[in-house]
């Protein structure tokens, strides 16, 4: 072909194609092919698609068309996560109507994500910002609430000071809003709540069933972080009529908790105060803790704490007096807000006693040969063994005072325990518990999910608050869900957006909208003004793609039983502890009442790696490294940025893959050569061709390689097995025809435009190249060849070689056919696969 290959213009047209013959609108169901659901995170509408979405949307469109090529029915929907602070940020900077900005770039990012040739089923398009679409997850909103997981209480709630809106613990990264890295402070707030923590237990279990990689599965559980232990009471004397009640899990250890430590938000400190010596002191101190952040109390800093001097608690166990201490290193929302403190055994404790000089008392002898004596080392049982009871019990007893360099941490043998001693500390959990009359309970780090955002652009909280009725109702508050009938509540225009920071959304200043009659007594009531966290509308779309126009219901049974639960789910790691979490959960609730036939959304899921700038550092504005996708398309078209993202990495995992000019315009020489290929004419077949069978073996290997590496998201590895076959082609003087048709059909997830083109030119019927070719088993092994052995460059021998032998295989057989003139010694071998092998003595 001498014309040269002009993407610009064979993207357009099968872009254009594809857009009039509605390719890839998916029906629900298709004669005799399976459904099969791959979803790809949607978008935020930020104004520009970058490399990054690239990389999200284009490598995964690989995976799609193979599959359809394989005869799925695969639905791979689009949509926009139109909500939320990204986009109303950027647009109150513009002194835009968020609203007007956000669908001005759905608008424009249509036009881009079309320009990547990807599949998408765009007749299926969901946009949360749309009142069809949030009319539902109010819907859902109220249902959750109808259950009892909705609830409203104040409580401390995270503030980022310059979003001005309250975030979900998820949302804070190492104490700063995962938004805008600002550090996040403590306030007191009365917020709608979704009571994830009902679902902890099935969240950690049900991940044992799921196709998801290990550390997606390990980070959500530490996320919710369920620790098993007990709770204990510690009496006050002289305080009858409240116990300290402790949680612990290693209640193994209660002889050995030597003072106990109130958090300073604990409701018996301030009472607990007014009895100590020190009140003041205790005072300052919970005023100075409560100006520090969790994250600067949970570090491993320098431990703070005051004394309340005078108050005395009882170790139930020992049945000794032991002070009681208030520090910041307890926290206020965790367990009970009150710890024992075993020193000889826990970090914090041991630091904590160091420093304050408290008793250290060790109550587990550590495994192993951990006792020595003049005659050697001895393990606990040993030593009892060798010298008797008695003489171990003076040795153990010996140690409570000694000042150990530090705790013990691991499991042992229970000593200074009492009845208790001797005994294994496992066992010995659930035995103390019992004898000092504890509980055993489950701890969870996972907290209630606090959805209130004090800001505009979001979905309204379909919520009424009536003062007069408050009065009258037994919880006090007066909230009422909106009737179903008024569903949606619309999301008004406002003047001005700018969040107030006074912990109110700025729908609050628009009176007509926020006056209402009261559900309950048709009183003059007050709308809730907070809007719902975009998490809350990302929770469930993917249900919505099912059947996204129906206006009576989320979607019709029979249409979520096409489709649900999600085959494959692809998309960033960041979203493993919020997004995946928060649907995860969503999905049970509803599976729960009824809504959706199973209870996990996802069957199988990956993340993706990161693209970096050409310096490999993270793409952005300041440091000047973005690549701007538009202008690398226009350079070298669609197919070529597919490829090179393809080529970039193992999709399959997370990994950082800087961006290389270099790679992408040799991609584009790849792509250039394809174009050149020359072609035997039509009904040429491998046949007829002279280097039959390895061609033949080549060309199966080829197609079992890249089926399989797609399968498993392997894209690169596929990338050079196609290239390897290129360079074969190249080396013929025509590529036989139906060669060629199977080079095309592998290619064609990767770079679908040329690949089409390519097969209309060949003339290639559409249902014979449009379908993905499958290898023969028997050709993969390959034949031998007869291959010469030459020693200094002089013929001596041939032998018989595997076609796929290696170097080192070819070296090894040829010395043993030319023995009598090498002798045993060290060659040099020059390899020339189903030619010649040269020893070079
Ligand atoms: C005594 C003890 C002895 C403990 C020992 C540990 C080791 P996880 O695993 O995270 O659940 N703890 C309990 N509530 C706390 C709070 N509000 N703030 C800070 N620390 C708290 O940790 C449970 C352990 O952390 C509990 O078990 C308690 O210390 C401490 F050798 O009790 B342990
Ligand atoms: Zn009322």
């Amino acid at each position: 072909m001498n014309e040269r290959y002009d993407h610009a213009n064979i993207e357009k047209k099968w872009q254009e194609h594809w857009r009039e013959t509605a390719a890839f609108e998916t029906p629900d169901t298709k004669e005799g092919a399976e459904n099969f659901y791959f979803l790809t995170e949607f978008p935020y509408p930020s104004g520009n698609l970058h490399v990054g979405h690239w990389y999200a949307f284009s490598v995964p469109d690989i995976f799609a068309r193979y599959m359809r090529m394989r005869g799925y029915n695969v639905l791979y929907p689009i949509g926009f996560d139109a909500f939320g602070l990204p986009a109303e940020n950027a647009a109150i900077q513009r002194k835009l109507n968020p609203r007007t900005w956000t669908f001005d770039n759905i608008e424009y990012m249509r036009g881009q994500l079309r320009s990547m040739g990807a599949s998408f089923d765009w007749s299926r398009e969901v946009i949360t910002a749309d009142p069809a679409y949030y009319k539902w997850t109010q819907w859902l909103f109220l249902k959750l609430y109808e259950k009892g997981l909705v609830y409203r209480k104040e409580t401390a709630v995270n503030w980022c000071p310059k979003d001005k809106t309250v975030l979900a613990n998820e949302q804070v990264v190492n104490g700063k809003c995962e938004r805008c890295g600002s550090e996040v402070e403590q306030r007191l707030m009365s917020q709608w709540n979704i009571k994830i923590t009902a679902y902890a237990d099935r969240l950690i279990d049900d991940l044992k069933d799921l196709d998801w990689p290990k550390q997606i599965k390990d980070a959500q559980r530490n996320w919710i972080g369920r620790s098993e232990g007990a709770e204990l009471n510690f009496p006050i004397i002289g305080h009858p009529m409240s116990d300290i009640t402790v949680f612990t899990t290693r209640p193994d250890t209660l002889f050995g908790a030597t003072y106990v430590v109130l958090a300073p938000e604990h409701p018996l400190v301030k009472e607990l105060a007014d009895k100590a010596e020190n009140k003041d002191e205790v005072l300052r101190y919970i005023v100075v803790a409560g100006k520090k952040t969790e994250l600067e109390r949970t570090e491993n800093k320098e431990k703070t704490g005051v004394e309340l001097k005078g108050v005395k608690a009882i170790n139930p166990a020992a049945k000794e007096e032991i002070p009681v201490w208030v520090a910041d290193y307890v926290l206020g929302n965790y367990g009970t807000g009150a710890i024992m403190a075993v020193p000889a055994h826990d970090w914090r404790d041991f630091e904590f006693a160091k420093k304050f000089n408290l008793e250290i008392k060790p109550v587990i002898f550590p495994q192993g040969k951990a006792l020595s004596s003049g005659e050697g080392d001895f393990t606990y049982f040993e030593f009892k063994e060798r010298y008797g009871e008695q003489v171990l019990n003076t040795v153990v007893a010996g140690m409570r005072n000694v000042l150990i360099a530090a705790p013990i941490i691991g499991p042992g043998i229970l000593i200074n325990s009492d009845k208790f001693s001797s005994k294994n500390n496992e066992e010995a959990k659930v035995e103390i518990t019992e004898f000092v009359e504890g509980r055993l309970t489950k701890q969870y780090h996972l907290r209630d999910w606090v959805v209130s955002r004090q800001r505009f652009w979001g979905v309204p909280i379909p919520m009424i608050h009536c003062e007069k009725c408050a009065l009258r109702d037994a919880s006090g508050q007066g909230y009422y869900p909106v009737p179903e009938s008024d569903l949606p509540v619309v999301l008004p225009e406002l003047e001005d957006y700018v969040p107030t920071g006074e912990g109110k959304s700025p729908l609050a200043k628009k009176t007509d909208w926020v006056q209402v009659s009261c559900p309950h007594c048709g009183g003059v009531a007050e709308r809730e003004t907070d809007t719902l966290d975009t998490f809350v509308d990302s929770s469930w779309y993917f249900l919505r793609y099912a059947d996204p126009k129906n206006g009576q219901e989320v979607a019709s049974k029979e249409k979520l039983k096409n489709w649900m639960p999600v085959d494959f789910y692809s998309g960033g790691s960041e979203h493993t502890t919020m997004h995946l979490l928060y649907s995860r959960f969503w999905y049970k609730a509803m599976f729960d009442m009824g809504l959706v036939g199973e209870s996990e959304p996802y069957l199988k899921r990956m993340n993706r790696g990161l693209i970096m700038g050409p310096d490999g550092q993270k793409m952005s504005k300041s440091k000047g490294n973005v690549v701007d996708p538009d202008s690398v398309v226009a350079e070298v078209g669609a197919d070529a940025v597919r490829m090179y993202l393809a080529f970039i990495g193992p999709y399959n995992e997370v990994g950082a893959y800087p961006w290389n000019p270099g790679g992408i315009v040799g991609v584009r020489r790849f792509l250039d050569r394809v174009w050149r290929l020359k072609v035997g004419p039509q009904g040429s077949t491998l046949d007829q061709s002279i280097s039959r069978s390895n061609l033949d073996m080549l060309l199966h290997q080829t197609i079992k390689k890249v089926s399989e590496d797609i399968a498993s998201l392997k894209m690169n590895t596929a990338v050079s097995a196609l290239m390897i076959l290129l360079n074969e082609f190249e080396t013929l003087s025509a590529v036989p025809h139906d060669a060629y048709r199977i080079f095309l059909q592998l290619l064609a997830p990767f770079a679908p435009h040329l690949a089409h083109e390519l097969a209309e030119r060949a003339n290639f019927e559409r249902a014979a190249w449009e379908q993905w070719p499958s290898f023969d088993p028997a050709k993969l092994a390959g034949g031998t060849v007869t291959i010469a052995v030459q020693v200094n460059g002089k013929v001596r021998a041939s032998i018989e070689l595997s076609v796929n032998a290696t170097k080192e295989e070819a070296s090894a057989a040829g010395r043993k056919a030319v023995e009598k003139w090498i002798k045993g010694g060290e060659t040099r071998a020059v390899y020339v696969p189903g030619k010649v092998i040269n020893l070079v003595v």
